[in-house]
């Protein structure tokens, strides 16, 4: 049984529920915001297994991200410019002097239109925006399309498309905060991951990437076989240190697995995996999460969720060998990332 129902949150929001036999998925049409997905554990316990603000008005300014899509470019542009065929481009600066998430105009914080629609494997909604020319400092009226699909096998897809009339930069993604604890009952300290990668970008003291990391073997970001995230907090790496003891960076995908990520909690037995045709993804375990602000149903903290940020990198715009986002006018952005979601062991 697939149903979608829509409940309208204020005279300009709406929130969106994707309802399958055994999960859901809901969000609102303002940024595109994740706010619950529903997953068993492997009681069959159905729990928000994602961060979201108590009090939707916080979603009026959002400063964690909290389930976002993110663009036109997620992550830092340093020194907050850009230039393209020669001309230089003053993006917003919205963290010191550089720009972060798409700056003051992000696409976490504009309204969406949508459009619902149910196929024979899957429901879902399609999300359009059009960033005019010049929106946070950005060349080209780009129009946007995200779609949000859950299928009859607890998958969600989230699938992006774009096109521009004028050569632009664009890399999108979501900033949805996982805790597969479900209902936040603890910190994803031991959360297992495993990712598909062997280089990371290694960071300045402004979190702005500056050199790839080509083998990341023997130190706390080899997560290829497996790893406890709070490896990651307590080490001496200067680089868990420097994002406040904990991972803040971008990994390149080797693409030697089918699933880019494997997410797993023990306690719980609720196991998410990723797929992407991204070239990698941001992970970021909230190591700077502004405290205090009323979640689900307790106060943000530091380590309360992890965000697998998939995308490529803007660090492109001024490292060599890295993916490039630049978006010409004859081309169509086309990604695509696919969570799934199961229990390691199902018990009576
Ligand atoms: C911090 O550095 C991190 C970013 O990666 C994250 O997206 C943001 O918090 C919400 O600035």
């Amino acid at each position: 049984m697939l149903k979608i129902t829509k409940e309208k949150i204020n005279n300009k929001w709406y929130e969106f529920t994707l309802n399958s036999h055994s999960m859901s998925v809901s969000f609102l049409n303002f940024g595109g915001i994740i706010t619950k997905i529903l997953a068993p554990d492997k009681y069959g316990n159905k729990e928000n297994i994602v961060l979201c603000y108590q009090d939707y008005a916080h979603y009026e300014t959002n400063p964690l991200y909290l389930g976002a899509i993110i663009g036109r470019v997620a992550g830092r542009i340093k020194n907050a410019t850009i230039q393209i065929q020669n001309t230089e481009y003053e993006l917003d600066q919205n963290e010191s002097c550089h720009h972060l998430h798409g700056g003051k105009k992000g696409f976490h914080n504009v309204l969406w239109d949508f459009n619902t629609f149910q196929g024979e494997d899957g429901i879902g909604v399609t999300l359009t925006y059009t960033s005019p020319d010049g929106e946070s400092g950005y060349p080209g009226n780009v129009n946007v399309k995200v779609t949000y699909l859950l299928t009859i096998n607890n998958e969600f897809l989230i699938e992006y498309e774009a096109t521009t009339d004028k050569e632009t930069v664009l890399t999108l993604t979501n900033h949805s905060y996982f805790n597969l604890s479900g209902d936040l009952k603890k910190l994803v300290l031991d959360h297992e991951v495993t990712i598909d990668s062997s280089r990371i970008l290694k960071l300045d003291k402004d979190l702005i990437p500056f050199d790839i990391v080509e083998d990341v073997s023997e130190t706390e970001f080899d997560f290829r076989r497996g790893r406890l995230l709070q490896e990651g907090f307590v080490s001496n790496n200067e680089q868990n240190q420097l994002v406040g003891c904990g991972y803040d960076h971008y990994f390149l995908f080797d693409q030697q697995a089918a699933n880019k990520v494997i997410v797993a909690d023990n306690e719980s037995g609720r196991i998410m995996k990723i797929k992407t045709n991204q070239p990698g993804m941001v992970m970021y375990t909230a190591n700077t999460m502004q405290e205090g602000i009323m979640l689900n149903n307790l106060k943000s903290k530091k380590y309360l969720g992890v965000c697998f940020e998939t995308q490529a990198s803007p660090a492109s715009l001024w490292l060599n060998d890295l993916p490039s986002i630049t978006l010409l006018t004859n081309e169509t952005y086309k990604k695509q990332t696919i969570f799934s979601f199961d229990v390691i062991e199902k018990k009576k």
